[in-house]
């Protein structure tokens, strides 16, 4: 089973989850420091200040990545690092720290792609209002130009946003994420302000980005089915996609929100903050669509489907240690539909991965045959998907590493490489090397 002779072989981390080092060289505060410190929000009390160690062992980390044969890298930048307070002078150590992990890279011959924003906000900004407030949106963009202009010509692929429903949802809805509010109606209001950010960030790309490199957003997708033929389970499956996909989808490739997901919306208040002009700026071309691909949704209409979340339907295939269905062939439904009803336009999965409860054995290896087998299934379904015409350019595994999974603390492991946390020792699991094994040979 081959894939296309440039497809992309690559891994992905975030800039919280892995680096630590979050008093170093002046980084400023960001809502997941605030967020990890407030008693009761993660498990286990933990936080990001040592994750992974990565701001100090990035050189480490990198060659254990060239010598799996990674061909692309994705990571994200800081914000708190290159703004401590989120605007006005850069912190050039900030800046330092990411100059030299691309010269690294560089030099290993591994592409990077990053992203703007994975969720890591500057505190000071969260004081204004973070993404309530408009001018975050204009904010943002000053950011990414700061860092288009400095690496607009190392870095090919670059991404706004890290699933804004993420940001918008978990962190204003539900009070999972950071930074922790549970009010739906500022969730909403916080999705468009994420989106209008990304649309302005994808104006400044072109003004000042070289004409070589590409822009995109990163969106948690989900094919959602119904659970039954029953009108009642097919119109909360419709709402589910509204509310999961279309939501985003839809501004970004047809300039416009869905109607019904407005109305539902308007419910809890009138989404008078969407100014005119903005759905222009949301849906300017864009180079790729990123794809965080980790399940499916099964819905069924009961009082808890009303909005947020599935739920109601017990999960029947295999699920991960995250208590996620292991569902591969979905995918392929996912990335047809998306061509399907938005357009013929390259894609990346940016995340796929799975946690597993790894441990390491008494010859010091790690077992992880699962993580093999739910990959060796996820890229068989994205082999079909451009069998079938979609125009996948590149995979990238979630995580590199075990990492800090935010609400979960340390609690999950993704990675291909294991981290011992009281050492700080990488041992590259099995599917490392089995993934070393899939690029050499651009297939399964
Ligand atoms: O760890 C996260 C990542 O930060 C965003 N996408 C999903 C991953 C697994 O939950």
């Amino acid at each position: 089973m081959q894939f296309p002779g440039d497809f992309v072989w690559g891994v992905a981390t975030s800039a919280y989850q892995i680096e630590g080092a979050a008093k170093a060289d002046g980084r400023g505060e960001s809502i997941w420091d605030r967020f990890s410190y407030t008693p009761g929000k993660v498990v286990n009390g933990e936080n990001g200040d040592a994750a992974c160690d990565h701001y100090h062992r990035y050189e480490e980390d990198l060659r254990l990545m060239a010598s799996l044969g990674i061909r692309s890298y994705r990571f994200s930048f800081a914000w708190p690092r290159i703004f401590p307070d989120g605007t006005g002078q850069v912190n050039s150590k900030g800046m330092d720290f990411y100059r030299r992990l691309i010269e690294q890279l560089a030099l290993y011959g591994i592409k990077p792609a990053a992203t703007l924003y994975h969720w890591d906000l500057p505190q000071t900004l969260q004081d204004k209002g973070g993404w309530l407030n408009r001018d975050t949106a204009y904010q943002f963009a000053d950011y990414a130009e700061a860092l288009y202009r400095e690496f607009g010509s190392e870095i090919p692929l670059w991404i706004t946003h890290n699933e804004p429903w993420c940001a918008a949802f978990l962190g204003h809805a539900t009070g999972d994420h950071a930074p922790g509010l549970k009010d739906k109606p500022a969730s909403v209001k916080a999705s468009h302000h994420l989106l209008l950010s990304h649309g302005l960030a994808v104006q400044a790309f072109r003004a000042v980005a070289p004409a070589s490199a590409r822009v995109g957003i990163t969106l948690n997708l989900a094919p959602v089915y119904a659970a039954s033929e029953s009108e009642a389970d097919q119109a909360a499956a419709r709402r589910q996609d509204g509310f999961q996909n279309r939501w985003f989808l839809d501004p970004l490739y047809r300039g416009a929100y869905p109607a019904d997901m407005v109305a539902y919306y308007s419910q809890w208040g009138p989404l008078d903050y969407i100014q005119p002009g903005d759905l222009e700026v949301i849906a300017a071309p864009t180079d790729f669509l990123g794809v965080n691909y980790y399940s499916r949704s099964v819905v069924k209409d009961t009082p808890a489907s009303e909005y947020l979340q599935l739920d109601g339907v017990p999960p029947t295939a295999p699920l991960t240690d995250m208590g996620w269905e292991i569902t591969p062939e979905c995918l392929t439904d996912l990335l047809v539909r998306v061509k399907k009803d938005y357009g013929d336009f390259p894609i990346y999965i940016t995340e796929n991965g799975a946690a597993f409860p790894d441990k390491v054995n008494d010859s010091g290896e790690i077992d992880d045959s699962p993580r093999i087998a739910f990959l060796r299934g996820h890229f068989k379904s994205a082999l079909k998907a451009i069998e079938l015409g979609v125009r996948l350019k590149g995979y990238y595994v979630w995580s590199f590493m075990d990492n800090f999974e935010w609400a979960h603390g340390y609690t999950k492991r993704f990675g291909l490489v294991y981290v011992d946390y009281a050492t700080q020792r990488r041992i590259p699991k099995k599917s490392a090397l089995w993934y070393r094994d899939v690029i050499a040979r651009n297939g399964l």
